[in-house]
């Protein structure tokens, strides 16, 4: 190998190295702030569901007060499902969301305590949290 056709060679490696440090990294957006923000006397709460969690996955909120939850899914079609309690057959709510949508549902608890939340599809892997609702 003549010396031009090497430095031609290592121009090459070093330029290939350049462009793959070029290259914008793939990174998740962020996760969503947990203090909701306060619209029109709605507690607003943003969430992210990504594979198997819910960020933030514990809430506190006041009884008797209309909240909305708006959820991204991130990568797949998860649910926002809320029980009164884990052994509960009903559900009180079921917000469904596609990968890269977003959607939201507003809700008011009348009773204070723990409530269930879980991921229809991924509950078994995991996918839970908890909304607790307090007096004011
Ligand atoms: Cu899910």
């Amino acid at each position: 190998m003549s010396k031009k056709s090497l430095l031609l060679c290592i121009l090459i490696a070093l330029f290939s190295i350049a462009l793959a440090g070029c290259e914008p990294p793939v990174e998740p957006p962020p996760p969503p702030d947990p203090t909701p923000t306060v619209v029109n006397d709605v507690l607003i709460f943003e969430v992210q569901a990504e594979e198997f969690q819910f960020t933030p996955n514990e809430f506190v909120v006041p009884v008797n007060q209309p909240v909305t939850f708006v959820m991204t899914s991130i990568d797949d079609f998860h649910t926002f499902t809320v029980k009164r309690d884990e052994a509960d057959e009903e559900n009180l709510f079921n917000l469904q969301v596609l990968a890269g949508f977003t959607d939201e549902i507003t809700w008011t608890f009348e009773e204070t305590g723990d409530y269930y939340l879980y991921c229809i599809n991924h509950e078994d892997e995991g996918m839970v949290g908890t909304i607790t609702v307090v007096e004011e």
